[in-house]
């Protein structure tokens, strides 16, 4: 049996983007402190992935927006405070040592999109992290860093394009974390 043309897809993902202040602030903390044999994230692809969809239909990504729109949060602060290494993928990351409630409830809800929509969310245990650099050859000297306090009010779906210099990221579509809370009685 032939099969037809394949059908076209985009690389997805969820996340949140910082805005300048935090960005500049965790590229400032790259620039000062990251060897150059490590290739450091262009500042502008910096964020924190949520949920990873990965290469998905139109279909599929309908479905993941029509989710995405069904999810009710509020606003919260993230603070970046530590720094660490992933020897296997040789990563060098900022994180958050208190990740808040909140985080956890948006990755629990974009994983039950994914499942909605006939995907299989990511099965390690999700880490609230920001990729500095790849291909780090060891860790940071420190591990704690002056802390970045982050202020989220909305969460994005991102397009990843890999052209020949590197990753492009596009945010494709952004919800707003409303603080709605359901009215009794
Ligand atoms: P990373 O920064 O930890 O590499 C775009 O590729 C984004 O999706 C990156 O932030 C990357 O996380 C994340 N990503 C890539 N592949 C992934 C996977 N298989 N599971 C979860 N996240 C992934």
């Amino acid at each position: 049996m032939c099969s037809g043309p394949a059908e076209p897809t985009q690389r997805l993902f969820f996340a949140l983007w910082p805005d300048t202040g935090v960005r500049d602030a965790l590229a400032g903390f790259a620039h000062a402190h990251i060897h150059k044999q490590a290739r450091r994230v262009p500042d502008a692809n910096l964020h924190i992935t949520l949920a990873f969809p990965g290469s998905v239909s139109a279909s599929v990504r309908e479905c993941l927006e029509a989710a995405a729109a069904g999810i009710q949060g509020s606003p919260f602060e993230l603070t970046i405070d530590r720094v660490g290494y992933w020897p296997r993928p040789r990563i060098l990351w900022a994180g958050s040592s208190h990740p808040p409630a909140e985080v956890w409830s948006l990755v629990k809800a974009l994983r039950t999109a994914l499942l909605a929509c006939g995907l299989q969310p990511e099965p390690r245990p999700w880490q609230a992290h920001v990729t500095l650099a790849r291909k780090a050859r060891h860790a940071l000297p420190v591990t704690e860093i002056d802390p970045i306090c982050w202020s989220i009010s909305e969460f994005c779906l991102v397009e990843s394009v890999t052209n020949p210099s590197g990753p492009v990221y596009r945010i494709i579509r952004r919800w707003p974390l409303e603080g709605q809370t359901l009215s009794m009685g």
